[in-house]
């Protein structure tokens, strides 16, 4: 197999023609507004409110800024139960705001917070729940909004991967109290860093900008310790011309996707996740789980290796966020009680999927994948 020309990495941020974002550049450069809810952040939340679906959106400067400030908006203290396998902004977000991270396990199928395990980690300082929607594929939200329901506690999904994904006929945002996602520039939707809060009512929107705001509302008054966490005009131009390409982005990540369940369903030793039932998924990644045994290489050693190959998936998630020094002395962060989350932490590599990956680079990741297996086993 011939080597590559250039190198594959996990991801590359779609950007729409420069030609095309200099009048919104121009128009800036004229008016002077460059920040501080602008025409483009405007025109932009109005846009990304129709698009997805969704009633209630304030831009961000990026999805951590966007999750600390949904915890605080609601008020969210004590303990917060939540998954060890994603991102560390996810609880970072909370030690942000003086939470104690309470990690569960994730249930095999998708990664996604394990929600029969969430009762027997609830306790009275419990205020919240804070599952992810890992790899854009939906939790279990039925499920998860019946405890929260039961138990009064609220729900703040960290939706960071799941642009666009819509579950049973809706956006999978619609969920809960309130929504975060991640428009940085290894994501679906980006503008370059960014991100968005989602929430159910007009009050609570008003509340998430002043509080993205250092807290002001209006000239002279501070209504708490807010953060300046807004999206500047030039991001939110960025993200009205993402916006036109977005559906043709999801095409093509759509033709990867396939390509990549069809072939790779013949090697042993390499799984995938199922596509989830009811849902409209946007393709952001394509993790791939390694069983050592009956592939014959480890999952580290594949991941080395592809990397001699110019191809440079990524591990997301390893290690556990559990794992970390900074979590790892917690009482939930024992793991005996994180079993899945371990074992996919383990396995997992994230392989490139992006719009301008060509079907050629993706047969050369596949046919690589499929000549470093060893046959020990046959
Ligand atoms: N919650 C969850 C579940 C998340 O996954 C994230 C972020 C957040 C919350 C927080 O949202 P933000 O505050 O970030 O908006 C990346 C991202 O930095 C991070 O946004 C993301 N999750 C996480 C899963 O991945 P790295 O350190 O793996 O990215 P990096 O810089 O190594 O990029 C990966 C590859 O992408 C590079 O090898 C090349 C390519 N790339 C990257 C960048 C930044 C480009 O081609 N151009 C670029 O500008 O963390």
């Amino acid at each position: 197999m011939d080597d590559l020309k250039k190198p594959i990495y996990v991801t590359k941020p779609s950007l729409p023609d420069l030609q095309d974002f200099l009048p919104y550049l121009e128009q800036i450069w004229e008016t002077k507004i460059l920040t501080n809810n602008g025409p483009f952040h405007k025109q932009l939340e109005k846009e990304l409110a129709e698009f997805l679906g969704v009633p209630y959106i304030s831009l961000f400067a990026n999805g951590t800024l966007a999750l600390v400030t949904a915890l605080q908006v609601l008020g969210i203290s004590g303990e917060v139960i939540t998954t060890p396998y994603s991102f560390v902004a996810t609880s970072h977000s909370l030690l942000w705001n003086n939470i104690k991270p309470v990690f569960v396990d994730v249930e095999p199928e998708f990664c996604n917070l394990d929600p029969e395990k969430i009762e027997a980690a609830i306790t009275s300082k419990t205020t919240a729940i804070v599952p992810v929607h890992v790899y854009g594929n939906p939790c279990s939200v039925d499920r998860i909004e019946e405890i929260a329901k039961k138990y009064g506690l609220k729900v703040i999904y960290d939706a960071a991967h799941a642009f666009g994904v819509d579950y049973k006929g809706q956006s999978v945002c619609n969920y809960g109290d309130i929504s975060i996602l991640s428009f940085h520039a290894t994501k679906v939707f980006n503008t370059m860093e960014g991100g968005v809060v989602i929430c159910r009512d007009a009050e609570t929107k008003k509340q998430i900008d002043f509080l993205k705001n250092f807290g002001f509302a209006g000239e002279t008054k501070i209504m708490a310790c807010g953060i300046n966490s807004k999206m500047n005009e030039m991001q939110a131009a960025l993200g009205l011309l993402q916006l036109k390409k977005h559906s043709s982005n999801i095409k093509k990540r759509r033709v990867i996707d396939q390509l990549y369940r069809q072939n790779l369903n013949e090697i042993k030793g390499v799984s995938f996740l199922a596509k989830p039932e009811n849902t409209e998924v946007n393709y952001a990644y394509f993790p791939i789980f390694i069983d050592e045994k009956e592939y014959g290489i480890s999952r580290d050693m594949l991941y080395e290796k592809l990397k001699e190959k110019g191809i440079y998936g990524r591990r997301y998630f390893y290690p556990l966020i559990s794992e970390f020094s900074m979590y790892k002395g917690y009482d939930s962060a024992n793991p005996d009680h994180l079993m899945n989350a371990k074992e996919a932490s383990q396995k997992v590599i994230c392989l490139p999927i992006y719009p301008d990956l060509e079907l050629s680079e993706v047969e050369f990741i596949i046919g690589c994948i499929a000549d470093f297996r060893i046959n020990t086993i046959e």
